[in-house]
């Protein structure tokens, strides 16, 4: 990417050169008005569109400046890890490395342990990692994948080790490495039996899953099965905590006699009486008991859909923490989310790809990029809630891990922490508000780092040139995608509304990074503008309202270069971040479909909340992907085959655009006014319609041509069918 700062002015340009042709289209709107020769009343509907529309307009051009701040000034990172291990080896601080599980049977224990094993192996002293699993799922059956992860970890560490292994989960490293090593014997005959061992406890895991239950004879295997006794269900249990693998004793080896990271199994209390607040009380209760047992001063975060596919990633983000100059002013080091099991052409636009190849470079350029979740290092000061202050310059070096107390025993460790992890300790306490991860927002992750750069922190985002940090599970299937889509974006307006950074970052976070924020937090309202666009227009045509420039007068020149403008550097941007052309048409698509659904759907529970209703009805639906449902994802087919208000919003509006195109089309080849004459009044209005229709395409094929279970399902035809009819008989009559 470094030939990407020689192309910036090129950029600047050709933004200065939008702006103006952004500002000539209102000297239109506003110098011209819709006049009818016809009635008075046709003549007042008009101007009430052309309002509209130059309201659009306007925000449309508000939202772009918001993306062009963000593109001003990208900034790239290396890090020179060489230099890190000269100075530092000795004394490198320890890790905590925190996955996130929620559910056994969506996210299925196989995945979590080889995201588990992918971090265990970090090419970093052994004895400064640890470990935590949360299970919010409060599962024996992950429970006993993890106890089945801390045996062959014995194995698998040294493996790693020994050949310079990547990736390091087991899982990914067999899939992508079918090759075996011939040429050298030794390694041939290692590697074999690595897998074999790997193969076999990957069917004894699986076995135990499908059959639901731990069999008595693995009961016997390990004390911590017996707290599942008192378990009465996944929302109603005491606090399970586990030391797999206790990293402070001497016995704690792998079979070549080294040391092996900690490895902690976490389930907090969860009671129906009390709020579990989701991920940001898992994190929460994992920051709390990790700062017990093994209080590293540095916490990696990661889904456990999320392996590790680079071991140096520690050493990357350490780079950071440890710079004599800036860092101690740093609160995190967020990498990008990359998705690994995406189809070539990533036709529901899940890959992030101008995020994470644009926005964040953009957002470190101002000093720090959002919180996303998951694939982030976290200073646990700053998580912690403390204020950024020059004068707390913490010394790396220094900072000997106090409550380490080696006295205790594995067992004592684990009734002391258990306390912290339940659901009183919460209470009359900072913890959500200023310690930890907040709570009350659909994306704690973001209004966590927000916070956190209003407290003076700075950000770092890193995005590794040569290999990908991380590697995760993106959505598969059209309403999956939707969903997510609705709930980042009702969080994010949410965030807006409540927690504004122009408020809360007045002071402490600049302008820039301010006006980048709204990039994502003003998501949910856009869909307002997007939806008049994609309908009005259309409607206005049906009954002979002209909206735009005729394609004659010069006037048409602005509205052209934007709309196509804007389309040729989407298109020339997505292909230079490596997309291909396919590629950017699906991701017109779904950022059509998630303006007018998602984001819509987002915007109303915002407004349905400050009016006091707390939830909507809208519900969630389960991820359950079969095997037809996956072939259709890997032919890269739209999946609908379940009913959803979404579906019927996004059928409805294509059904429209569909109807009015092919009316205006009979007008033109029909009727007896001549075709250029039309042409000209309507040039525009109907080029928008086609495009519409064009982008269209696979949903037409989804209502009415596919015979298989993944087309639309024919209730949502129907009522898209029946909407579509009315809104055009109102609009014509
Ligand atoms: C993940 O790591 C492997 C092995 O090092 C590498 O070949 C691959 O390119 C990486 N994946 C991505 C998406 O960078
Ligand atoms: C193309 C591809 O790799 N798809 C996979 C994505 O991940 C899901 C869930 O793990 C699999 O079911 C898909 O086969």
């Amino acid at each position: 990417m470094k030939s990407a700062m020689g192309i910036i002015p090129l950029f600047r340009l050709f933004a200065a050169s939008i702006f103006v042709g952004r500002c000539l289209i209102f000297v239109y709107r506003v110098s011209h008005t819709y006049t009818s020769t016809e009635n008075e009343e046709e003549e007042a509907l008009g101007k009430w569109a052309w309002i509209g529309l130059f309201l659009s307009e306007l925000w449309f051009t508000v939202y772009w400046l918001f993306s062009v701040v963000v593109r001003w000034k990208p900034s790239y990172r290396r890090t020179f890890k060489d230099s890190l291990s000269l100075r530092y080896e000795q004394v490198l601080p320890d890790v905590d490395i925190f996955v996130c599980t929620a559910d056994p049977t969506v996210e299925p224990p196989t995945m979590v342990i080889n995201t588990v094993l992918s971090v265990m192996a970090y090419d970093y002293p052994p004895q400064k990692l640890s470990v935590y699993l949360s299970d919010d799922g409060g599962s024996d059956l992950t429970f006993y994948a993890m106890l089945e992860a801390s045996r062959f970890a014995i194995e698998w560490l040294p493996f790693c080790r020994k050949f310079k292994v990547e990736p390091r989960s087991p899982e990914a490293f067999f899939r992508t490495a079918h090759q075996l090593p011939l040429e050298n014997t030794d390694i041939a005959v290692e590697w074999t039996t690595i897998k074999k061992l790997y193969e076999s406890m990957k069917v004894r895991i699986e076995s135990t899953t499908r059959l639901g239950q731990i069999s008595e004879e693995i009961r016997k295997e390990h004390k911590g099965f017996r707290e599942w006794d008192f378990v009465s269900g996944p929302r109603d249990h005491h606090t399970i905590l586990q030391i797999l693998i206790d990293g402070r004793r001497a016995k704690a080896v792998d079979n070549e006699g080294q040391p092996l990271p900690t490895l902690v199994y976490l389930t907090r209390e969860k009671r129906p009486q009390y709020h579990h607040n989701f991920k940001a009380g898992a994190m929460n209760a994992l920051i709390r008991v990790s700062s017990r047992i093994s209080n590293a001063p540095v916490i990696l975060n990661v889904d456990c859909d999320m392996y590790s596919n680079n071991s140096e990633s520690v050493r990357d983000a350490l780079c950071f923490f440890l710079d004599e100059k800036k860092g101690h002013e740093i609160a995190y080091v967020q990498f990008p989310q990359v998705f690994d099991n995406l189809t070539k052409n990533d036709v529901y636009s899940s890959s992030l790809r101008i995020v994470s190849k644009v926005d964040l470079h953009g957002f470190d350029s101002y000093g720090g990029p959002l919180y996303i979740g998951s694939a982030c290092f976290h200073r646990r000061e700053s998580l912690c809630g403390t204020k950024y202050n020059k004068a707390c310059q913490q010394d790396w070096m220094t900072i000997k891990v106090e409550t380490k107390n080696n006295e205790e025993s594995a067992h004592e460790l684990e009734e002391i922490c258990k306390v912290l992890a339940s659901c009183t300790y919460e209470e009359n306490s900072h913890w959500g508000n200023e310690m930890g991860l907040k709570y009350g927002c659909a994306v704690e992750d973001v209004i966590t780092g927000l916070a956190m750069q209003c407290r003076g922190w700075k950000s770092i985002y890193f995005d590794p040139p040569d290999r990908t940090g991380f590697l995760g599970v993106g959505p598969t299937t059209l309403l999956q995608a939707l969903v997510q889509q609705k709930r980042w974006s009702e969080g994010d307006f949410h965030i807006f509304l409540r927690h504004n950074p122009f408020l809360y970052g007045y002071n402490t976070i600049s302008l820039g990074l301010q006006l980048s924020y709204c990039l994502y937090l003003l998501w949910a309202p856009h869909c307002l503008a997007s939806l008049y666009y994609v309908s009005v227009p259309s409607l206005c045509l049906l009954r002979g309202i002209s909206l735009f420039p005729q394609v004659s007068n010069p006037w048409v020149i602005p509205f052209v270069y934007v709309f196509f403008g804007n389309l040729a550097f989407s298109l020339v941007e997505f292909l230079y971040c490596g997309g291909t052309c396919l590629e950017w048409l699906n991701s017109q698509r779904m950022w059509l479909y998630k303006t007018t659904t998602s984001y819509l759907f987002g915007f109303c529970d915002n407004i349905l909340r400050l009016l006091g209703y707390s939830k909507s009805s809208f519900v969630l639906t389960a991820k359950v992907v079969d095997e037809d449902v996956s072939k259709r994802y890997e032919q890269e087919v739209m999946e609908f085959g379940t009913t959803s208000p979404l579906f019927t919003v996004l059928a409805t509006l294509a059904l429209l655009n569909a109807l009015v195109f092919f009316v205006e089309l009979k007008r033109l080849f029909v009727e007896d006014e001549p075709i250029s004459l039309a042409l000209n009044r309507y040039g525009l209005q109907i080029t928008l319609c086609g495009l519409l229709a064009f982008i269209n395409l696979p949903l037409y094929q989804a209502l009415f041509l596919r015979k298989d279970m993944g087309k639309m399902p024919t209730s949502v035809t129907y009522r898209s069918i029946v909407f579509a009819l009315v809104a055009c008989l109102t609009a014509m009559y």
